[in-house]
């Protein structure tokens, strides 16, 4: 058994062979690699814990095999919510190892995010963290078994009174059988990866072994990881930009450590950074931000070498300052979990740098950049960015009429992000279509609050829009119609209670006695963005 994905037409997965970037390698050889190399060698640093990578993967071989013993099954799905600690790698591991398949939300969902992934992919096996407020008591956790009976595991991290714990890691050599251990083949899905969205409900991306490990393998090549590396995990953990971009994965790939941080703030991060000498370090244009607010005034952070930013649009004075307050160099990363990586790359001059967003990490990612008909725009001329490649996707798993929407008749996947093409070949993101808010590089679709906004009974009509801001890039303002009177504070209160993630909370609210609509009859988006700005934000 495994989770259907809309596989690649043959010729591109001949090619794509021939040419070497699907190895018919499982992700868990990443791992079995590195214990023929160097097995000693530090691959997390997680607080004041340690482990080799002989421990994470006796850690996570031991985790699989009490899965494996309590039914679960390659083909199985499985929730996954953990913060940034090592815990997360020796499941991700565990459940490669078995052919576990999971959708690793991230720490900032809460229940509505979770409960759309369980409806989708209906787990066998949930894994959270009781300090996640949902987690304190078991009244989610009943709720979702009743919901979704097909879930039969159901393991914390910290101590409850509801439920079995997460297993910690101890020194216990197990009796593998080979066949206790089976996971799914290369060119099976080895993980379902969260979409940004653009349309209401939040979509799941299958990521094969074969195309991951592609793309990790050739961004660790791109950003020079080597047994020395030490990368700063600054990002939430599930997010592609840090577990693949090279991020964490890239990383053990090529056997350095991964230092995580509890977050991104300069504090935690700085002192992360000097006492591990890390290396290299990603984080989005917001983060890139505060670090250079806050390194102004404290010594250099010597060790640091490079620092990727991506995930949202980087200004071209805030890339400048970069490589001058860090003493770092940039290194700009434009990349999407649907696939698709542009890395600027370390030789590259300055210019290129700070004013692109990079190029395709592999001569086979195809890319188009279409007029709103679909034809190719002139040289030099903005326009929708699509691409088909060796670790893009093929399909949303099980979403047809998306999956209608978002390719071309030629198997492009239509990105969303409007773009130009400098001279060069290097990608310069200019603005987006798709309609999604990109929170200083949290992203959701717009649809999904006005859905949720909508139910509120005062509310007659809404529309979320972004509005530009200067540390975040863009913030999100709900424009409503409402039927009596209604304060922001009460809609707030509903969206909490409806258990939607914070950070897709409106940051402002304007109320109108109706929402512009276009000649077609839509929602005049544009129209709403224009209103917004010449208002005074109170
Ligand atoms: C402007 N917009 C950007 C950039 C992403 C590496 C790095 C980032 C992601 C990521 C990723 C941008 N400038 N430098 O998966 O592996 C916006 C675009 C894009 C969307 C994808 C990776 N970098 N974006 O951000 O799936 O709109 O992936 O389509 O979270 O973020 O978001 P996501």
């Amino acid at each position: 058994m495994s989770v259907d994905f809309t596989p690649w037409p043959e010729d591109l997965v001949r090619r794509y062979r021939e040419k070497g970037y699907w190895r018919g390698e499982p992700l868990t050889v990443l791992l079995t690699k590195r214990l023929e190399i160097a097995p000693d060698a530090t691959a997390i640093i997680c607080g004041e814990r340690r482990f080799s990578y002989a421990e994470l993967d006796a850690w996570s071989t031991s985790l699989a095999i009490g899965f494996s013993r309590q039914g679960l099954r390659a083909g199985d799905t499985a929730l996954v919510q953990l913060p940034n600690v090592a815990e997360f790698y020796a499941v991700f591991f565990a459940l490669l190892k078995i052919g576990v398949v999971p959708v690793n939300a991230l720490f900032s969902h809460n229940r509505l995010e979770l409960s759309a992934y369980a409806e989708q992919i209906r787990p066998a096996l949930l894994i959270a963290c009781a300090r996640h407020p949902l987690f304190a008591n078991g009244a989610y956790v009943e709720a979702l078994q009743i919901a979704i009976p097909a879930l039969r595991v159901v393991q914390i991290l910290g101590e409850t009174s509801y439920a079995e714990s997460l297993a910690p890691f101890a020194e216990r050599r197990y009796d593998v059988s080979a066949s206790e251990l089976r996971g799914s083949a290369p060119g099976e899905v080895a993980f379902l990866q969260l979409s940004g969205g653009s349309t209401g409900a939040p979509k799941l991306i299958p990521r094969t072994h074969d195309d991951y490990y592609y793309s990790l393998r050739r961004s660790a090549e791109i950003c020079g990881l080597t047994e020395k590396s030490r990368y700063l995990c600054a990002l939430p953990a599930p997010h592609n930009f840090p577990l693949s971009s090279p991020g964490a994965l890239g990383v053990f790939h090529m056997g350095g450590t991964v230092v995580l941080a509890p977050d991104p703030s300069p504090s935690v991060c700085f002192d992360l950074i000097r006492r591990h000498g890390v290396d290299i370090a990603a984080v989005a244009p917001p983060i890139a931000m505060l670090w250079l607010e806050a390194a102004a005034d404290e010594a250099p952070l010597s060790s640091l070498r490079l620092l990727q930013v991506g995930g949202a649009r980087l200004g071209e004075t805030v890339a400048r300052r970069i490589p001058a307050t860090l003493g770092c160099r940039l290194q700009q990363v434009f990349g999407m979990a649907e696939g698709l990586v542009n890395y600027t790359r370390l030789d590259d001059d300055e210019e290129t740098i700070f004013t692109t967003q990079g190029r395709p990490m592999c001569e086979d990612d195809e890319v188009k950049i279409v007029d709103p008909q679909g034809a190719p725009v002139g040289s030099g001329e903005i326009g929708e960015l699509l691409t088909r490649g060796p670790y893009t996707f093929r399909g949303y798993h099980r979403a047809a009429e998306e999956n209608a929407r978002a390719f071309d008749a030629e198997g492009f996947y239509r990105s969303g992000d409007l773009v130009r093409m400098t001279e060069t070949g290097h990608i310069q993101v200019v603005g987006r279509k798709k309609d999604q808010i990109n929170r200083g590089g949290e992203k959701f679709a717009a649809e999904e609050l006005e859905n949720l906004l909508l139910t509120h009974a005062q509310i007659a009509d809404a529309a979320l829009v972004a509005t530009p801001d200067a540390l975040m890039g863009e913030k999100s303002c709900a424009c409503v119609v409402a039927r009596g009177d209604v304060r922001p504070l009460a809609l707030r209160k509903h969206l909490r209670a409806l258990g939607v993630a914070e950070f897709k909370l409106p940051d402002r609210f304007e109320f109108l006695e109706r929402l512009p609509v276009t000649a077609a009859g839509k929602i005049d988006k544009r129209a709403l963005r224009d209103l917004v700005a010449s208002r005074p934000a109170h």
